[in-house]
C-alpha cells in the first residue's frame, strides 16, 4: 500500500521539562501510549511524523537553576541528553526529538507571537505586580508563596493553590513572600500581553462540540473550565529566562522588550511545530513540515497527561485558530495519573521508578525495555488513576509475557527444529481445530486495530495477548507431541499453523514489545514485512492487516537458532523484593530528612484551639470494616465506600479517589465518625466519615484499628 497524502498523521507527545529525569508516571501518561499508537500506524503503512522534544524555556528550569546555584543552560544541557537517550533505550520511536532552546524554536515562537500581535488578538494590560527588591525581579508563578484566599493554605504558589486546586495570580495571595530571598514583595507596575481566552470561549465551545468522540475524562475537564468561564491569561513574564519578547513587537506598543519573555505555555506547544521544522530540515525536505501542520488532510493527535489538558485542548487550539494557518488537533487522548504501590508518585519523596534505573536493572540484550513496556501498557491509567506495583509487574512478565507469548513461540520453534529440520511444514487437509485457529488469526489484526483506533491502548494489548493465549490453547488441544508419532500430517498442520500465529504475533506485538518482536522476526526469517521504526518501508511490504493471513511459505527454511533462548527472561522474587526495598528506603530517608528540618513543621497545619471534653464526647467514633469501594460516576475525587460498623452497614463517600485505588481500601479496618449528619453528594447519601491522616504532601493514610467492628473509639 502506498502512502497517500490524505492519510498523513502528526503525533506529538508532551515535551518533558528538562529539569529532571523521566519516571514511570510520565511514561504511562503520555509517552508509552503515544509510541504504541505510532508504531501501530506505521505497521499499517500510514505516513506518520512522531514529534517530541525537551521543554527548556520555562520558569521550572530557572527555579531549579537558582536552587542549585547553576545556570539554566547548565540544567538543560544536563537533562536534555539524558532524557533523549533514556527515551531511546526505552524504545520511543520518535521521528524527531528536539529542544525548545533551539534557534528554530525561538524564531518560530517569536513569529507566532508577532502574527497574533499584528492581528490584535492579544490584550495588553498594565498592572501592579509583585516585585522582589532584593533579587531585583518580578515574582511570577512559583517565585512567590503566600496564603490562599480561598482555603487559607499558607504555602499556596503564585499560580496555583495545591491544597484546594484553585488557580491564582500572585497578587491574590495574602502575606506573599519571595521564594528567592524570603523578602516581602513590593508592588511595581508592569505591562503584559494576555491571551483573551474569555473572548475566545464561544469559538472554542463550538469546536469542542465537534468532538463528542474525545475521552470522557478529557471532555469532563474541558466542560468544567467552560462552566467556570475562561479568563484572559498572561502570556509574557518579567523573568530572566525564556523566549524573549521580540523587540519590534514591543516597539509597536511603545514598550521595551528588555527583560520580558514569553510564557512557557505559549512557547512549549509551538515546540511541536519547530521540532517538525527541524525534522523536515534534517531529512533534506525543509518545506515538508507545513504538510503536517498546514494541510487540512493532516490528522494531529496530542498525547499528554491529565495535568496538561487545558493547555492542549483550549490554549494551544485558541492560538492555532487565531493564527489561522494551522490545523487543529483531531484528538487529545490524555491519561490520568499512575500511582505506585498504592501511593501517589512523589519525586521529592523518591516515591517513583526512574526510567534510567529501571533500564539499568532490567533491560537485557534479549528483550530490551519490553518487560516494562508490556506491564505498563497493560496498566495504563486510561480512564481513571491506576496503580503500578512490582508484584503485578512480576506477574505480568512471568505469567503473561513469558508463560503465554514466550512459551508459545518457544514450543513452536522447538518443534519445527526438532522434527521438521527447521522448515515450515505444509498444511494439508486441515482439521476443524486448524481452521478455527486460522480464522481466529484472521480476525486478530482488526480486533487489535479497533482498540488502537479508539485510543484504548490497554484493550489493544489484551487483544494481542489473546492471540498468543489462543495459540497456546490450540497447541495444547492438537497435541503435536502425540500426533508426531501417530499422525505426522496432523502434527505438521499444527506446526504450520502455529508458525503462522508466531509470525502474526511478531507483527501485532511489535508496538508493545519491539525488541522481542524483532528477535522473533529474525528467528522466523520474516521478510518484506513493514517495521514500526521510523524510516520508509518498501511500498509493497506486507503490513498490519496482512498479519491476519499466513505470512510464512510452506517449505521455507527458518534461520538456525534451534536452541535459542526463550524470548523473555523471568523475574525472580529477589529482584522484586530489591525494588520494593529500594523504594521504601528512599522514601524513609527522605521522610526522616525532611522531618528533621523545620520544613516539615512548616508543612504541617497549625494546631487548632482547645475544645472541651464534652465537645469531644459528642463524636461517635466506631471501628468498622470497608467491605466495598468504587468510584462515584462524574465525581473525580469521590469513592463510594460500604463500611460495616458492627451495628449496621453504612454508605460513606470519601474524597480520596485521586489518590487511593478502591481495591486498596477493601478489607481495611478503619475508624468511622458514625454520627455525622447524612449529606447528599452526586446522588449518593454519605452516612459518616472515614478517618484519614493527611500527610504534608497531601497523601491520605487511613486510620486503622484491629478492634472488632462497632467498638467505640474514645
Ligand atoms: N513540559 C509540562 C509537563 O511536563 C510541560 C509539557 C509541555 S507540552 C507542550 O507536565
Ligand atoms: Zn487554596
Amino acid at each position: 500500500m502506498a502512502n497517500s497524502s490524505s492519510d498523513r498523521l502528526l503525533v506529538t507527545a508532551a515535551l518533558p521539562y528538562a529539569n529532571g529525569p523521566i519516571h514511570i508516571g510520565h511514561l504511562a501518561g503520555a509517552y508509552l501510549p503515544a509510541d504504541l499508537f505510532v508504531r501501530y500506524q506505521r505497521l499499517k503503512g500510514r505516513d506518520v511524523a512522531f514529534i517530541c522534544g525537551s521543554d527548556e524555556m520555562g520558569v521550572a528550569i530557572l527555579m531549579r537553576a537558582l536552587r542549585e546555584d547553576r545556570t539554566p543552560e547548565d540544567i538543560i544541557d544536563t537533562y536534555h541528553p539524558q532524557i533523549r537517550d533514556n527515551f531511546d533505550r526505552f524504545g520511543m520511536s520518535f521521528d524527531y526529538y528536539g529542544r525548545t532552546s533551539s534557534e528554530t524554536h525561538v524564531e518560530t515562537t517569536q513569529d507566532f507571537f508577532r502574527v497574533l500581535d499584528e492581528k490584535d488578538v492579544f490584550e495588553l494590560k498594565t498592572e501592579e505586580q509583585l516585585y522582589d527588591p532584593e533579587a531585583d525581579m518580578f515574582l511570577a508563578d512559583r517565585f512567590v508563596v503566600g496564603t490562599c484566599p480561598g482555603c487559607g493554605y499558607e504555602k499556596a504558589y503564585g499560580d496555583q493553590c495545591e491544597q484546594c486546586g484553585s488557580s491564582l495570580s500572585p497578587t491574590e495571595l495574602e502575606n506573599p513572600q519571595s521564594t528567592l530571598t524570603d523578602a516581602t514583595p513590593e508592588l511595581k507596575e508592569t505591562t503584559h500581553w494576555y491571551l483573551p481566552l474569555g473572548r475566545l470561549q464561544p469559538k472554542l465551545e463550538d469546536w469542542i462540540e465537534e468532538h463528542p468522540e474525545w475521552k470522557n475524562n478529557v471532555l469532563g475537564q474541558i466542560q468544567s473550565w467552560f462552566n467556570e468561564g475562561l479568563k484572559s491569561r498572561a502570556i509574557t513574564r518579567d523573568v530572566p529566562w525564556g523566549v524573549p519578547v521580540p523587540e519590534d513587537v514591543a516597539e509597536r506598543h511603545g514598550l521595551e522588550a528588555e527583560g520580558k519573555v514569553i510564557y512557557v505555555w505559549f512557547d512549549a506547544p509551538i515546540g511541536y511545530i519547530s521540532a517538525t521544522k527541524e525534522w523536515a530540515e534534517a531529512q533534506g525536505t525543509p518545506d515538508e513540515w507545513s504538510d503536517y501542520w498546514q494541510d487540512e488532510d493532516t490528522t494531529l493527535v496530542h498525547f499528554i497527561g491529565k495535568d496538561n489538558i487545558i493547555f492542549h485542548c483550549l490554549m494551544f487550539p485558541a492560538m492555532l485558530m487565531e493564527h489561522g494557518d494551522y490545523v487543529l488537533p483531531d484528538n487529545v487522548p490524555a491519561n490520568e495519573f499512575l500511582n505506585l504501590e498504592g501511593q501517589k508518585l512523589s519525586t521529592s519523596r523518591g516515591w517513583a521508578v526512574w526510567l534510567h534505573e529501571y533500564l539499568d536493572d532490567f533491560a537485557s540484550e534479549r528483550h530490551g525495555p519490553d518487560l516494562l513496556r508490556y506491564a505498563l501498557a497493560a496498566t495504563l491509567p486510561e480512564s481513571a488513576d491506576a496503580d503500578f506495583s512490582w508484584e503485578e509487574f512480576q506477574r505480568r512478565v512471568n505469567g503473561e509475557l513469558a508463560n503465554i507469548f514466550g512459551n508459545f513461540v518457544h514450543r513452536t520453534l522447538t518443534f519445527v527444529h526438532r522434527y521438521f529440520d527447521g522448515q515450515v511444514p505444509p498444511l494439508n487437509d486441515p482439521s476443524a481445530a486448524d481452521r478455527a485457529m486460522l480464522d481466529a488469526l484472521g480476525e486478530a489484526p482488526e480486533a487489535v486495530a479497533a482498540a488502537y483506533d479508539e485510543y484504548q491502548t490497554r484493550d489493544a494489548v489484551f487483544e494481542t495477548m489473546a492471540l498468543a493465549r489462543r495459540g497456546n490453547k490450540y497447541f495444547n488441544e492438537t497435541e503435536p507431541w502425540h500426533t508426531q508419532e501417530t499422525d505426522p500430517q496432523a502434527c505438521a498442520n499444527t506446526i504450520h499453523v502455529s508458525l503462522q500465529v508466531c509470525a502474526s504475533l511478531a507483527v501485532l506485538f511489535e508496538p508493545v514489545v519491539p525488541s522481542a518482536a524483532a528477535a522473533l522476526r529474525d528467528r522466523l526469517g520474516l521478510e518484506n514485512v513493514r517495521t514500526s521504526t521510523p524510516g520508509a518501508d518498501p511500498d509493497d511490504a506486507a503490513g498490519w492487516h496482512d498479519a491476519g493471513t499466513p505470512l510464512l511459505q510452506a517449505g521455507m527454511t527458518l534461520p538456525v537458532a534451534s536452541d535459542a533462548d526463550p524470548l523473555f527472561e523471568k523475574i525472580d522474587d529477589s529482584q522484586i523484593e530489591a525494588q520494593i526495598e529500594k523504594l521504601r528506603d528512599r522514601a524513609d530517608q527522605q521522610d526522616s530528612e525532611s522531618s528533621s528540618t523545620s520544613e516539615m513543621a512548616d508543612a504541617l497545619d497549625d494546631l487548632k484551639s482547645p475544645i472541651s471534653f464534652d465537645d469531644f464526647s459528642a463524636l461517635d467514633l466506631r471501628s468498622g470494616t470497608i467491605t466495598d469501594a468504587e468510584p462515584v460516576p462524574d465525581a473525580d475525587k469521590l469513592l463510594r465506600l460500604e463500611v460495616d460498623i458492627g451495628l449496621e452497614e453504612r454508605q460513606i463517600l470519601a474524597g480520596v479517589a485521586e489518590q487511593i485505588e478502591p481495591g486498596a481500601l477493601v478489607g481495611l479496618n478503619v475508624v468511622v465518625v458514625a454520627n455525622m449528619e447524612p449529606k447528599e453528594m452526586f446522588g449518593f447519601e454519605s452516612q459518616g466519615m472515614v478517618l484519614m491522616a493527611e500527610e504534608p504532601d497531601g497523601t491520605f493514610v487511613p486510620v486503622t484499628t484491629d478492634a472488632v467492628d462497632g467498638s467505640v473509639v474514645r
